[in-house]
């Protein structure tokens, strides 16, 4: 009999809009957006992320902020407060990890819990969901939406289709009514280019895709194509990977169009190892072995490796490597349409280098990593911003 899994994914609710409300009571019904200075219009650099009432001007993460204030004058604009919010995530991580060690975080404000092995503490995985929200609530006067299925993908959508503040549960039986309908992007993975092509096949929902035979897919997606299919039918084996059983951790990018650009490249690179060495230093480990993983126009695949002297969980050195592998790969003039680091070979980065700990150092690594989550070419989302700028203006 297969064991039922239990995989809860957690996401806060406009996050760092939410924290800068919850401290300053005098905006909490205002429309507020975080991110660069507007200078009434004049403005430059981008929406890190707005509240909710925010959105309803049609303001959202990653639009130019002169943009964001001709939409909403009135909002209140603050600058991040990244160490303020790094603060936050830890202690909300504290509480994810009271419930299992198996927690993957994915983001400053997101992550996917395996609650399968410890329900029968909770007395039902529903009620371990609802005491995650109150919990987060209780401590951080923040709400967080959660979404609880049998795979991290429909975990995840789930949290996403009740935000904000809610829960959504998926079970078993329900698994494919659940995904059928929705639209095809839903599906992990799955990039704006190759939801073009299945939408030119008449595949716009997660069920047509399911319904096609995978020969079909296959011709047009290569492996993939198998692959998607199987997600569309619900099968995600994908395990919550806890950081501490990890034998690697990796990241990566699909872009818009495929590219040739160096610097656009260089730019998702530069996102990438800053999200990687973050969750390096968030377990206290270093890694020794940089792969970057590249993907040229037509799902062609390859992966070039380098191992760096000295462990580390810097961004700027797994940045410099990543870089360099990507250099010494001859494209051979094909297009880029996908780009990946990942780290392996990890030692614990505390008792490796505990004498010469430079807490001022690691601080402003931290700081660092997380203010370039809001700039333009830094953030996690610069490919998709990079194309959206373009069309905004
Ligand atoms: P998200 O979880 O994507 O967004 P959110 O929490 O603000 O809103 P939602 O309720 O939709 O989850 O990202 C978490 C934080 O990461 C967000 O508060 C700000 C930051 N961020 C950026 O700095 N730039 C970005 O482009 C995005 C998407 C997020
Ligand atoms: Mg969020």
């Amino acid at each position: 009999m297969e064991i039922q899994r239990y995989i809860v994914h957690v996401d806060m609710d406009a996050f760092f809009a939410a924290v800068e409300q919850r401290d300053r009571p005098a905006i909490r019904n205002a429309p507020v957006v975080i991110g660069a200075d507007p200078k009434a219009g004049r403005g430059r650099g981008v929406v890190s992320t707005c509240n909710y009432a925010a959105r309803r001007f049609g303001i959202h993460s990653a639009m130019p902020i002169s943009r964001a204030y001709q939409l909403c004058p009135a909002a209140v604009f603050l600058p991040p407060d990244m160490e303020k919010y790094s603060r936050e995530s830890e202690s909300i991580f504290d509480i994810l990890y009271g419930f299992t060690p198996l927690v993957e975080p994915v983001g400053i404000d997101e992550a996917f819990l395996d609650i399968s092995g410890s329900v029968h503490l909770f007395g039902s995985a529903h009620k371990a969901c609802a005491m995650i929200k109150k919990r987060i609530k209780e401590s951080t006067g923040l709400t967080a939406s959660v979404g609880l299925a049998p795979t991290k993908m429909a975990a995840k959508i789930a949290s996403d289709l009740c935000k904000p503040d809610g829960f959504l549960a998926v079970t078993q039986e329900g698994l494919l009514d659940f995904l059928w309908p929705l639209p095809v992007e839903k599906i992990w993975g799955l990039g704006k280019r190759s939801q073009e092509i299945l939408n030119g096949f008449g595949i716009t929902t997660i069920g047509h895709l399911a319904k096609r035979n995978a020969r079909d897919l296959e011709d047009i997606f290569g492996k993939n194509g198998a692959y998607f299919r199987e997600l569309a039918w619900g099968r995600d084996c994908r395990e919550v990977e806890a950081l501490q059983d990890a034998k690697s951790i990796s990241n990566e990018m699909t872009f818009e169009k495929d590219t040739r650009d160096r610097e656009m490249i260089k730019t998702a690179l530069l996102s990438l190892s800053e999200r990687i060495s973050c969750r390096l230093r968030r377990k206290h480990i270093k890694a020794r072995t940089i792969t970057v993983k590249i993907r040229v126009t037509g799902f062609q695949t390859f992966t070039r490796a380098a191992s760096l002297n000295k462990a580390t969980n810097f961004s700027d050195q797994i940045y410099t490597q990543a870089v360099d592998l990507f250099d010494r790969f001859d494209a051979q003039n094909k297009k880029i349409r996908l780009i990946g680091v990942k780290v392996s070979q990890f030692c614990d980065a505390q008792i490796r280098d505990s004498i010469f700990v430079d807490t001022k150092d690691e601080k402003k690594e931290r700081i660092h990593c997380a203010i370039d989550l809001l700039k333009d070419k830094f953030g996690p989302d610069c490919i998709r911003r990079a194309a959206r700028l373009g069309s905004e203006y």
